[in-house]
């Protein structure tokens, strides 16, 4: 309710940020035609470093910028990495790439005191990255690649950006210069890197943002003829970002950022964020060397997380067999189920569980539902329990990650339970297992406000960032952390078990009282 009446997040997945028809000035940007060598494309700098305006090089051949030699050198390895020449009398680092039917060739000026320091760092890269292949465990994994990218790069912090299925992120790692500030542990919304970014990022896993106050450089002409847009720049390593997020770094008191995609199966697993206090320059060499570095973690991750995958599965396997040995024991199922409620929780990631076990039993009056951790009160849970059974279908699983959608008056229980995991014992009673959660909001450090925004001003109605958090707040408020698909077959697992358990109890509690 308090978000501010002129905020659209919506805003923030259409702003065509490949579109933008800028970069930044680091850097000279200069568009041919691949066979013509035809300059269609300039871009606003060009002359301090090319010694001619863009009108001037607009038509001439891309050899006047690249000798013949050079511009072979580039064509050839322009896949492989920078490439160094000279150009307009200095060290450039050259990269090239397509677009629009053309050629992007981008300009880097390389200082000596850089491309010697680029030499060292570059062959401290072996020693950076293959120890990446001994390291075991993801965490010591993320913590060496974090180390790793901020040796290279010398920002301030280096973070592990790590995506959650709904794209809010959490920093799962973090390597800090002295007296720097820990994100470590906080949850972003999704809206901190809208769609269209997370797209581009998965194509293009490199962006370097040298110093968050530089005016961006403009294109000659500003849109190509053949299109009616500005030229593509997504493949651009000067393309200048959206003022959004510069808006953001400024807020957050970045001076440069640099981000580096984690690719895990083509899909994007997180960034590796790099914030620095001051402007800072990487030189194209080093950012490549960051992606290496990044595609090695990210293998070595997939690895990890297969053999997590694993262990996890493993995991429940045993706390299901503990489970149902554990309640085969003892007269009392309720108590026995009472003795095993850290179990019955962990096999699904919950934080409370109620087990209405039905007649059958002859359970002693207020013993049903049994209640184990953080639930509703009893009254709402048979409340809960006669809404499911009269829902068509319901004989099955259900799952929610927002039980008010499908029981309204649970709406003011988020605290317990905004998940809700039920299986069901038995089709013709009301006899159900359901485990809850609590809402996310409760169970995650979310960074509310480390770096309070500016609040849009009065007569001023464009988007800043941090406004979006409060709005996404809204959004998530009610809901659960989802339910994986191993949290719903476990359950399923369980509710086997317990059908059997069940009826053996009930056979053996007739026997006694015959
Ligand atoms: C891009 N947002 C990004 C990027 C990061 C973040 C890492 C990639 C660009 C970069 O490397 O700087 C977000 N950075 C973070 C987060 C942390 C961090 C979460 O360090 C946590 C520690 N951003 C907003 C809102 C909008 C928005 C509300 O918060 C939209 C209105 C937009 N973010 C936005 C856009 C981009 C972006 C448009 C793409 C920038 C570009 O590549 O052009």
């Amino acid at each position: 309710p308090h978000s501010p009446p002129d905020l659209d997040l919506g805003q923030c997945d259409r702003e065509p940020i490949h579109l933008l028809g800028g970069i930044q000035p680091h850097g000279v940007l200069v568009a041919f035609h691949p066979e013509t060598l035809r300059i269609e494309v300039v871009s606003g700098n060009a002359e301090p470093l090319l010694g001619q305006p863009p009108s001037a090089l607009r038509g001439q051949s891309i050899t006047a910028v690249l000798d013949e030699a050079a511009l072979r050198r580039v064509r050839a390895q322009s896949l492989i990495g920078p490439v160094a020449v000279q150009a307009g009398g200095r060290a450039c680092s050259a990269l090239l790439h397509a677009s629009d039917g053309l050629q992007v060739l981008e300009l880097e000026p390389l200082t000596e005191a850089m491309a010697q320091a680029d030499e060292a760092a570059l062959s401290a890269i072996h020693a950076l990255v293959s120890p990446l292949g001994q390291v075991r465990g993801a965490s010591s994994l993320l913590q060496r690649a974090a180390d790793g990218v901020r040796a290279l790069i010398g920002f301030d912090r280096v973070m592990v950006y790590r995506f959650h299925a709904d794209w809010h992120g959490e920093v799962v790692a973090e390597s800090l210069a002295e007296g720097v500030e820990s994100f470590m542990g906080l949850h972003y919304p999704a809206s901190d890197i809208p769609v269209q970014a997370r797209a581009l990022y998965r194509r293009n896993p490199l962006r370097l943002i040298a110093d968050v106050q530089a005016r961006p450089v403009g294109m000659v002409p500003p849109t190509l003829p053949g299109t009616g847009q500005p030229l593509d720049l997504s493949g651009a390593a000067l393309r200048s970002v959206s003022e959004i997020h510069l808006e953001y770094l400024r807020n957050m008191g970045v001076g440069a950022s640099f981000s580096v995609s984690l690719l895990k199966d083509g899909e994007l697993w997180g960034l590796m964020a790099c914030h620095h206090h001051a402007p800072r320059l990487v030189s194209a060499a080093r950012r490549q060397a960051c992606e290496v570095l990044a595609r090695m973690l990210a293998l070595q991750l997939g690895a990890e997380e297969r053999g997590a995958d694993a262990t996890a599965h493993a995991r429940r396997a045993t706390l299901l067999a503990r489970l149902v040995s554990g309640l085969g024991e003892g007269t009392s199922l309720p108590a026995a189920l009472k003795a095993n409620g850290a179990l019955l929780m962990e096999l699904t990631g919950a934080t409370g569980v109620a087990l209405l076990l039905g007649e059958s039993l002859e359970l002693e009056q207020g013993e049903q539902p049994v209640l184990l951790g953080r639930t509703p009160s009893r009254e709402e849970v048979l409340a809960l329990a006669s809404r499911l059974a009269e829902m068509p279908g319901a004989s099955t699983t259900v799952h929610t990650e927002r039980l008010e959608t499908l029981h309204p008056p649970l709406a003011g229980r988020a605290d317990v339970a905004a998940g809700l995991l039920s299986v069901r014992l038995d089709p013709q009673a009301p006899r159900f297992v359901f485990w809850f959660r609590p809402e996310v909001a409760r169970t995650v450090a979310w960074a509310g406000n480390p770096n309070k925004p500016a609040r849009p001003e009065p007569g001023h109605t464009r988007l800043h960032p941090r406004a979006s958090f409060e709005a996404w707040r809204e959004e998530v408020r009610g809901a659960s952390v989802p339910w994986s698909s191993a949290d719903v077959e476990a359950a399923e697992s369980f509710q086997g078990a317990l059908v059997g358990v069940v009826l053996r109890h009930a056979v053996e509690l007739s026997r006694v009282s015959r």
